[in-house]
């Protein structure tokens, strides 16, 4: 890792989010691949992250300051990953599911979708799947994407597919889920139509759903 990055993955560790987006400003103006910025400098930051907290060196005010620097650093690359296209690759309700707060994953998952002309309706965390149903609803879409980063919140993924199952929705609508601790066994199991591990496959396999 060169020095610019390992400044970036420093900063989002120590949760210095001023440092972050003056570091994540210098490696854009220095010619840094976005991408780099973006897996080697800020996603290894958070699951340095990760480590500590399981460690017991990090709590949760430390994963907190982390994951604002991280989001501010997000929010400066969004314009390199989200690019302008015509003509839609389709329409996705995007949510983390409810009880969960964990949104970083799931909005680099939105940004690559829009990168990729997919228009998203982003429905933020914590969502309950009555709101998932109305949003299919109210927007035709073609895609539910699903993100959960605990395990005590990724069965709320089946609810919510039971619950576009019950409002008649579930052969309308293609499900897609990902997040840390799934599987694609976990997604069979559930019922989902894709599972992606990382933001650059879910754009994939939102790709082939459209297409299957
Ligand atoms: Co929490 N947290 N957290 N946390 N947190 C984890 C998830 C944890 C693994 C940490 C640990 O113990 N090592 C652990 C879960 C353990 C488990 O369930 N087995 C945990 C815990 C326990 C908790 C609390 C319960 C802590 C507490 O209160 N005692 C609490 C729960 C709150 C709640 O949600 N109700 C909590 C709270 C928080 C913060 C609020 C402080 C903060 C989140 C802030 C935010 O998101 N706005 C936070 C953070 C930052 C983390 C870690 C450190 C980082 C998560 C992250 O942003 N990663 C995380 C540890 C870790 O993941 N190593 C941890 C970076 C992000 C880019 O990766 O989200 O995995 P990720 O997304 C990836 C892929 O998973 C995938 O693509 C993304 C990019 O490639 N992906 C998809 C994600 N969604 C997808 C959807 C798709 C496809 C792919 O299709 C639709």
């Amino acid at each position: 890792m060169n020095e610019i990055l390992r400044a970036i993955y420093s900063s989002i560790i120590d949760g210095e989010q001023k440092v972050t987006t003056a570091k994540v400003q210098e490696a854009l103006d220095q010619g840094t691949e976005p991408s780099a910025i973006l897996n080697e400098g800020m996603v290894a930051a958070m699951a340095e992250v990760g480590k500590l907290f399981e460690e017991g060196e990090y709590f949760v005010p430390e994963m907190l300051v982390a994951a604002r620097a991280m989001q501010s650093g997000l929010a400066m690359l969004k314009p390199y990953l989200v690019k302008a296209d015509v003509k839609s690759s389709g329409k996705v309700v995007a949510g983390t599911v409810k009880g969960d707060l964990h949104d970083i994953g799931k909005n680099l998952v939105c940004m690559m979708l829009e990168g990729s002309a997919f228009e998203v309706i982003d429905l933020g965390s914590d969502v309950d799947p009555d709101k998932f149903v109305e949003a299919v609803h109210q927007t035709n879409a073609d895609i539910v994407a699903m993100s959960a980063l605990l395990t005590t919140t990724m069965p709320n993924m089946k609810v919510t597919i039971e619950a576009l199952k019950a409002a008649g929705l579930r052969d309308k609508v293609k499900v897609l889920v990902g997040g840390a601790p799934l599987t694609q066994q976990y997604a069979n199991e559930i019922g989902a139509d894709g599972y992606a591990p990382d933001a650059s496959r879910a754009v994939a396999t939102a790709k082939s759903l459209i297409a299957a």
